[in-house]
Parts: C-alpha cells; sequence; structure tokens
C-alpha cells in the first residue's frame, strides 16, 4: 500500500472499529457508516478523503479490512471492533487446525485462562500459518499456538469466518491449545 492509503486505512481503522464519536459520527448496529457522511466529516476533522480514495483503500487494502455495501452507500470494517456492532456472522464449521500467533510473555497467562478477545469482538485465528507469524510479529518475537479447532467445533463451540477470512471465535480454552510446534 501506498503511505497515502495506509495512513487513511489506519485512520479507517480507527474510525469504523473503535471510535466514529471522534468525529461524530454513528454507525449503525451492523457497523455500517453512511458514505457521505464519513467523507464529509472526516474532512472537517483531517483531510484527503472522497469517494475515489475511499474505493481505493477498500479495493487495495492488504488485510480486505474495510467492505462497502451493495450499492457503495455505506462501508463498515470487516472485523477487529471494539465498540459492539452485530456483523451478522453465521457459525460455521472451521477446519481441523487453526493458528494464533502471539508473544512469549502471554504464555503463562494463555496456559491457565486460555485464549480471550481481550478488546476485541472475539479470538482471532488463521488458517496459514504465515499470517499467525505476521501477527505474532506486531509485538515482539513471535510464538506459534496450534488451536484444535475441529475438536473445538465437535464440542459444540461455535467459529465463525469474517468476509476477509480471518477465523474467530468467543474463547480458546486452554485445553484445545497445542504450545509447541
Ligand atoms: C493475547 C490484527 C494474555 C493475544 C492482526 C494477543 C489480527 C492473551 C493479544 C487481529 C490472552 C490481543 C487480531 C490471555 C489472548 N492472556 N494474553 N489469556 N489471550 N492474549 O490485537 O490476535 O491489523 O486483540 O495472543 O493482524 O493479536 O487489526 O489480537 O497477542 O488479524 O486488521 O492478547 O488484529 O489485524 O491482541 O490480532 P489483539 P491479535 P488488524
Amino acid at each position: 500500500m501506498k503511505t497515502n492509503t495506509k495512513q487513511i486505512s489506519k485512520f479507517l481503522s480507527l474510525i469504523l472499529r473503535h471510535n466514529p464519536g471522534k468525529i461524530g459520527l454513528q454507525l449503525d448496529e451492523n457497523g455500517w457508516a453512511d458514505v457521505n457522511e464519513l467523507i464529509y466529516k472526516s474532512n472537517t476533522h483531517r483531510n484527503q478523503l472522497n469517494i475515489e480514495v475511499l474505493k481505493e483503500v477498500v479495493r487495495t487494502n492488504d488485510k480486505k479490512r474495510f467492505a462497502f455495501n451493495e450499492d457503495d452507500t455505506k462501508i463498515r470494517a470487516n472485523q477487529g471492533h471494539s465498540i459492539k456492532v452485530n456483523l451478522e456472522y453465521t457459525p460455521i464449521q472451521p477446519p481441523e487446525f487453526l493458528y494464533h500467533g502471539t508473544v512469549g510473555k502471554f504464555r503463562e497467562d494463555i496456559r491457565r485462562k486460555g485464549l480471550l478477545k481481550m478488546s476485541r469482538h472475539h479470538v482471532h485465528l488463521s488458517e496459514e500459518l504465515e499470517t499467525a507469524v505476521k501477527v505474532g510479529s506486531r509485538r515482539g518475537v513471535p510464538i506459534i499456538l496450534t488451536v484444535r479447532s475441529g475438536e473445538m467445533y465437535r464440542d459444540g463451540i461455535e467459529f465463525y469466518q469474517s468476509d476477509n477470512g480471518v477465523w474467530l471465535t468467543d474463547t480458546v480454552p486452554p485445553e484445545y491449545i497445542d504450545f509447541q510446534r
């Protein structure tokens, strides 16, 4: 991503996932913002936002963080919210194993309590090892946990997948986590 679109992506993450009130915006219960209102209100606080730029950010974002509705009048973040929104996920069957990248300092807590969603709506897991390595690397030297998601699912625990492919679940109890691979 170009620097400009990267900055705008960060700004959109802040507004659409965590703090729409920062620019006086309100999201509907499903997390959607009105595109015109978003542009107008962003430009009274900072500049550079117009429909072309927004479309470029949605199209080129490395993790498909945002999506338009069918007629491009609304926009929302695909996942990662800390504010309460209903993204209308439907439960689906996960693969047998999923990965979670974190760092060593959290290991003992995770061993005791399992993976918790912390400030997000869900625990985030990935199908690709490489993605988990990237996620863990944001915080330091990554450690990769393997989650026995197939077993969890058979035990009745629900999984969802966001539009951009992230696997989501409420919590991962420690007995389903393998700490070494
Ligand atoms: C850790 C980014 C102590 C957990 C990424 C993680 C991802 C615990 C941190 C997405 C714990 C939460 C999500 C426990 C979990 N004790 N620490 N019991 N349970 N943790 O950022 O999974 O750029 O909320 O291991 O790429 O790191 O936002 O979750 O280190 O896809 O699109 O608590 O965020 O995507 O951190 O990252 P986060 P995450 P975006």
